[in-house]
């Protein structure tokens, strides 16, 4: 079955360096500057602060991509060279308020990566919650070439996925991680022939938006928070998440519907 994904009116077709469409529950939004291979200027991530904060009522999941050759080239460097340092950390807290808005906002966010993922594209890529790699995805951190310094949240997501010895590697090295080595490090949870990360990820989508909103909270704003706790404290706000969810509503109508052998059973895929 073919999904029709119809473009989004409203505030977020205004967002002029993102295509936005929607089928059903699912929001796809394409980074949409592709002859400057999706780099991000100032622009570019005012619009995906503003479309994650606006997000159309109907949805419960996104999949995020890039249009051209790229998924992304990272920050926009032309506009970097006349900052001082006063609009840098701001500049850089703009970068973290954005992508916040992605991990920690209001719905999970899938990521379909391809050809470069590279500096704030990796950091972009990060604050997604499940990322699918097609065979022509590459992963680096130039920012140590470049004479800067991660600044889109890379240095607090990035060692969290794959640990500090492998970032600074791609930051002192200028090293390069394939698709498959992203994959076996756990940087991407999935991987996808060339041309078939899309499909993939709607699919994905689809899938989480089928689960309680409860459910997919406490996954993206309990757990991330529960592995920074030491253990003792994370077992306690563990209890107190798990009392929440199953409180719902949503959680009781579920759990009956499989009581009573109207629900799925956990199968081999
Ligand atoms: C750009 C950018 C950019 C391309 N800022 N304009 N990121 C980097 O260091 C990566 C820099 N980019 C590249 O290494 C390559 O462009 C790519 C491997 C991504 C793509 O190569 P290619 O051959 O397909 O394209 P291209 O010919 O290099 O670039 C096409 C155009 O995009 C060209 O502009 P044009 O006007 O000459 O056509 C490029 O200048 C432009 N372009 N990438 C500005 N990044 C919050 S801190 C985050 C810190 C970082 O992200 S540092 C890493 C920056």
């Amino acid at each position: 079955m073919t999904t029709v994904f119809e473009p989004v009116s409203g505030l977020l077709a205004t967002l002029d360096l993102l295509q936005t469409s929607q089928a059903g529950a699912v929001l796809h939004l394409r980074l949409n500057r592709p002859a400057k291979r999706n780099a991000i200027s100032d622009t570019l991530i005012q619009q995906l602060h503003t479309a994650f904060i606006n997000l159309p009522e109907a949805t419960k999941a996104v999949v995020v991509s890039g249009e051209g050759s790229h998924f992304c080239a990272g920050l926009d460097l032309a506009e970097l060279v006349e900052r001082d340092i006063h609009s840098a950390v701001l500049h850089s807290r703009q970068w973290h308020a954005a992508f916040d808005a992605i991990q920690f906002g209001s719905v999970p966010v899938v990521a379909v990566l391809h050809g470069a993922v590279v500096g704030g594209g990796l950091e972009l890529a990060t604050a997604c919650h499940i990322r699918i790699a097609e065979d022509s995805a590459y992963f680096g951190l130039p920012e140590g070439q470049r004479g800067i310094f991660v600044g889109g949240g890379g240095s607090a997501r990035i060692p969290r996925l794959i640990g500090v010895a492998r970032m600074s590697d791609l930051m002192l090295t200028g090293r390069v991680f394939d698709a498959d080595e992203a994959g076996h490090m756990g940087l991407v949870q999935y991987r996808a022939a060339d041309g078939a990360g899309l499909a993939k990820g709607i699919a994905l989508a689809q899938r989480i938006a089928t689960n309680a909103p409860m459910s997919n909270f406490a996954v993206m704003h309990a757990l991330p928070r529960i592995a920074d706790q030491a253990q003792s404290e994370g077992l306690f706000t563990e209890s107190l998440m798990a009392a929440v969810a199953e409180s719902t509503p949503d959680a009781q109508v579920r759990l009956r519907a499989f009581l009573e052998g109207r629900a799925g059973k956990v199968t081999k895929s």
